[in-house]
């Protein structure tokens, strides 16, 4: 890959400007996306590899977060690896993180599909001397971990909550529709979301259904949801396919704009039910900017420049609304379908 020379000093401001900008919810024209320079690349750089294990391969959400992880890594002249499931799965992804210890990467970066399960497997790594670092979901015990980096997922939920209920005039039946129990990032998104609501007296939480990160589920589920409820007014879908899901439910039975759907995440599909109207709000994260900066981290520790490393780092998300979806500030945050 090829090396670049620009200053280590640059690359650490640069750094500390999106972790000052990063503890809050903030618009879209706060955000810079996959830009900036990384620490100067040392003539020897090439000679670290580093693996990067997403929830599964075939989510734009880590298709996209793999884009800003390789252009980093082709910055910096270091080798990155990419492995991991087709589908959501904590059964699968353990066998995949044990097997790939035997190649020995320099850095693991890995977004854990279950904040319990996955602990043992990654601490082998620990013991081996190979620093971890969790991008986008992380592990109820941190304390192995070098650095988390995610986005502020409970301040997600509640913006999709105040949003619901806005859109409802704070009143009628609401209901989440998660993933699986055990994801750090959508049970904040969650819990977010539940307390959020509880703001609102003549709104109610009826029900959480857990889609396991498909959108079929997640579409049966919304069409259930709104027979059992005729007062249902909104559904949070907490992750891609839970808000695809949840918007083809309520398109299919006819019940745009009575029922409210705040998702999260970007990808084409979400982005045409937004435009469409059937989504109202999508939380957009900012993956691109994860993988680089997990890449950055994992380069800085090998380099020898732990303390430009932050233990925990909180990106901002980006609002899209049917009104803002074509804005070009906003759609520029929208995921790519191809690594
Ligand atoms: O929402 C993202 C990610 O942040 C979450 O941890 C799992 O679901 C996604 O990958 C979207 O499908």
């Amino acid at each position: 890959m090829t090396l670049t020379s620009t200053s280590a000093k640059t690359g650490r401001h640069f750094r500390l400007g999106i972790l000052g900008a990063a503890m809050s919810l903030v618009s879209a024209t706060v955000m810079t996306g996959v830009a900036g320079p990384g620490a100067a690349a040392s003539s020897a750089a090439s000679k670290y590899n580093i693996l990067l294990i997403p929830g599964l391969t075939t989510d734009p959400f880590y298709i996209t977060m793999g884009i800003g992880a390789k252009q980093e890594a082709a910055k910096l002249g270091v080798n990155l690896q990419w492995a991991g499931a087709t589908t959501w799965s904590k059964s699968l992804q353990i066998p995949i993180v044990s097997a790939k210890l035997a190649t020995h990467p320099n850095a693991l970066l890995i977004a854990p599909t279950d904040d319990v399960a996955l602990f043992k497997p990654i601490d082998a790594y620990v013991t081996a001397h190979i620093p971890v670092i969790a991008v986008d979901t992380t592990l109820k015990n941190t304390s192995i971990l070098t650095a988390a980096i995610s986005s502020d997922n409970y301040q997600g939920g509640q913006t999709a909550a105040d949003t619901i209920a806005k859109l409802a005039h704070d009143k009628g039946s609401v209901a989440v529709i998660n993933v699986v129990k055990g994801v750090s990032t959508t049970d904040l998104r969650q819990a977010g979301f539940l307390a959020e609501m509880k703001k609102y007296p003549k709104m109610k939480v009826v029900a959480t259904e857990y889609d396991n990160d498909s959108a079929t589920t997640a579409e049966a589920q919304a069409r259930a949801l709104i027979l059992a409820h005729s007062d249902l007014v909104g559904i949070f879908g907490t992750n891609l396919y839970s808000a695809q899901g949840a918007a083809r439910g309520v398109d299919a039975v006819g019940d745009k704009g009575k029922v409210f759907v705040a998702g999260y995440d970007a990808e084409p599909a979400e982005v045409q039910l937004l435009k469409q109207g059937v989504i109202n709000i999508l939380v957009i994260q900012n993956p691109a900017m994860e993988g680089q900066l997990a890449v950055q981290y994992a380069y800085d520790v090998l380099t020898g420049h732990s303390s430009m490393v932050k233990k925990s780092v909180l990106l901002p998300n980006v609002v899209a609304t049917t009104a803002t979806a074509n804005q070009p500030n906003v759609a520029k945050y929208f995921y790519k379908t191809s690594l």
